[in-house]
Parts: C-alpha cells; structure tokens; sequence
C-alpha cells in the first residue's frame, strides 16, 4: 500500500528512527481538524494534536498522530498577513513542477521567484510550459522554451494536457518513489497535467472565465495521489504569487550563475550597483547576464534577507515569551508553602 505513496529506503530509514508501537502512514490530505492518512493496511482518518502538513510521514497509535518524522524536504511560503509566518504546502517533495501557460505571455521573473522557492524546499525543480496547443506566442512555443531554459537557467519542458505532448517527457522526469508537487497560478492546467498523468479525470477541472482567471481557484485542497507509473503527486490551488521566507539559500541556487559571476569582482561584498570591477555588471554590458534577471536576483534576495531578520525578530521573542513562563512558573514554586 505504501509503495505507491512514494514509499522508498529513506522513509524506511525514518520510520526505524520512530518508535516501533506506532504504525507508520502518509498524510494524503489535510482538512481542519484531522487528516487522511495512507496506512500499510489501507486509508485512515486520523486526529491530530498538531496538524501535520500533506505529504508528511507520521507514527500512528491508533486512529492518532502521535509523532511527525523529520521532514527531508518541505515547499512553504510566507503565510498570509503581515507577520512573517511560515505555510507548509508540502512535505517530503522529490520534484517541485512549475506550471505556466503558453496561451499568455509568460513572465520569466515569476518563474524566478517560483525557482527560489523549490530550491529552497530542498527538492528539485522543473519547468513546465502548458497549453502548447494554445500558444499565443508567433514564434511558436520551442522558441518559447528556448529563451525561458536560457533565461532562468533551469529544465524547461513543453507540454500539452489537452492534446498530450510532452506527457511522456514529464513522466519520464518523475522517479518510481518521487513525491510530485504542481505549482503556478491558477487555470494554468495543474489539475489537467495531473489527469493526463493519472490516466483519468479524477481531479476536477473548469474553464477559466476572463482573460486572467482571477478569483477562479478550482482545485482547493492538496490532495496526494499515486501514479499509475509508480511516484505520487500532489494537486495544489493556484496562487496568485509565493512570499518568500528566509530563502536566501534557494535564491543562492536559483541564482548560482550570479553567484558564480560574482567571484570575479573586485570586492567580496560587491553590491554589483556601482563598485569598481564589478564582473556582473561586465557580464550584463556584454550580454552574458539578463539584466532583468539581475534584477530579479536582487529583488528576492532582498526579500529573502528581509523575512529572515523578520523570522528571527520573531524566535527571540518567542523565546523571551518562553523564558519569561519559565521564570513565572518558577516563582509560583518558590512562593508555595
Ligand atoms: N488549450 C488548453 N487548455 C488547457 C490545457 N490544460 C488545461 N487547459 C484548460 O485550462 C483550464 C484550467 O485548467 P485546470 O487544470 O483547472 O487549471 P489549474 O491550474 O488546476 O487551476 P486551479 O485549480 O484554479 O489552480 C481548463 O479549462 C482546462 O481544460 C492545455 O494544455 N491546453
Ligand atoms: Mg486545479
Ligand atoms: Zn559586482
């Protein structure tokens, strides 16, 4: 039962960690309280003191999760609000995919910003161009891969979940125990590429009204779901853009041309704005670099550093918090007769 849920020997490795009384499982989805779980004897609805994340392994006492295992890799974003807080929309992630459609103009600096994000979830990613069929680009959509690949310096690959191309060229990107993730905007045909690779219509899917779909979100869980062709894969809703958390280490792999760049100029802490010897910028005025790649690196990495002063900010407090209870609870000790 498990080996369809991306069962593999590192799970395995995990789960002899974990305490023996528990039954190991995966969490498939997550609704408010409690949690579909994957058993070795089947499905299970379990309760949870803290709600784990899909795509999570757990240890089971009963119909309970009572333990969470380390997670090896985890796709998050910056929660709503102003607080910097951390959403976990996946665990356990082998391949992050990155929708886009062909059938607008595709934006390479949110491409950039969904690339952070999946380096920064310790997973691997791939870029995925849908609706080949309907590309609105002249050039015609090879073109299209071609400068995007060049551009934001990833895997790249053209597909359409309406008339099949590039279906086989994405299952054959996905292992036999990869945990699978789509990501992108909403009406980009996440739900369709996963249909196509399901072999059925089991997730629903509905036309996008209006030219950029807004306020049309169809899929509204994650939902983890076995492949016929071995690995597994999670649906998720289309978001309009990830906030980064402190993602700095995605944004160095992201970015590693940059970086790789930046050991060439003459100061270590070169800022690449108006130091002397700046190599990125000789990159950029020989039209090595994209100067709006550039832009891009800077922008996230701003970003980046900016929610993580914000998420220490907020671990010492809570740690203040805690040590403050602490001393509290002390006291009352101490005061007792
Ligand atoms: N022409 C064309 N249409 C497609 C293709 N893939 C999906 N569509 C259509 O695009 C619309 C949206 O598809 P969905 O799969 O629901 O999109 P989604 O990314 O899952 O959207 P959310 O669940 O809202 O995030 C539907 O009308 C699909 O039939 C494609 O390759 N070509
Ligand atoms: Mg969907
Ligand atoms: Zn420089």
């Amino acid at each position: 039962m498990l080996a369809s849920y991306g069962w593999s020997d590192r799970v395995a490795a995990l789960v002899s960690t974990a305490d023996p009384g528990l039954v190991p499982a995966r969490v498939v989805r997550v609704d408010r309280d409690r949690c579909l779980t994957v058993t070795p004897a089947g499905e299970l609805t379990a309760t949870a003191v803290e709600l784990p994340a899909v795509g999570d392994w757990v240890g089971l006492r009963g119909a309970e999760v009572v333990e969470v295992l380390p997670r090896w890799s985890r796709l998050a974003r910056h929660g709503a609000g102003e607080a910097v807080t951390e959403q976990v929309l996946a665990a356990n992630v082998d391949l992050v995919v990155i929708v886009t459609g062909l059938d607008r103009t595709v934006r390479p600096s949110r491409v950039e910003r969904e690339l952070v994000v999946a380096w920064d979830s310790g997973a691997r990613p791939l870029v995925v161009l849908n609706k080949a069929d309907a590309c609105t680009d002249p050039e015609g959509p090879e073109a299209v891969r071609e400068a995007l690949a060049d551009r934001v310096r990833a895997d790249v690959v053209v597909t359409s979940a309406e008339d099949g191309r590039g279906i086989d060229a994405l299952r054959a990107r996905i292992g036999g125990s990869d945990t699978v993730v789509l990501i992108g905007a909403s009406g980009v045909g996440k739900s369709t590429l996963a249909n196509r690779l399901l072999g059925g219509a089991t997730l629903e899917i509905r036309a996008v009204r209006g030219r950029d779909g807004k306020g049309r979100h169809t899929t509204t869980a994650r939902h983890l779901l076995a492949l016929p062709g071995g690995g597994c894969l999670i649906d998720t809703p289309g978001t309009r853009s990830l906030g980064l958390l402190d993602a700095t280490e995605g944004v160095a792999q992201a970015f590693s041309d940059v970086d790789a760049l930046a050991a060439g100029c003459r100061f270590g802490d070169c800022a690449h704005d108006a130091e002397p010897d700046c190599a990125v910028r000789a990159a950029v005025a020989a039209g090595e670099l994209d100067g709006d790649r550039l832009e891009s690196w800077r922008k996230l990495g701003r970003e980046a550093a900016w929610a993580e002063r914000r998420l220490d900010a907020r671990a010492r407090a809570e740690e203040h918090r805690r040590a403050r209870a602490m001393s509290r609870a002390i006291r009352r000790q101490r005061n007792r007769p």
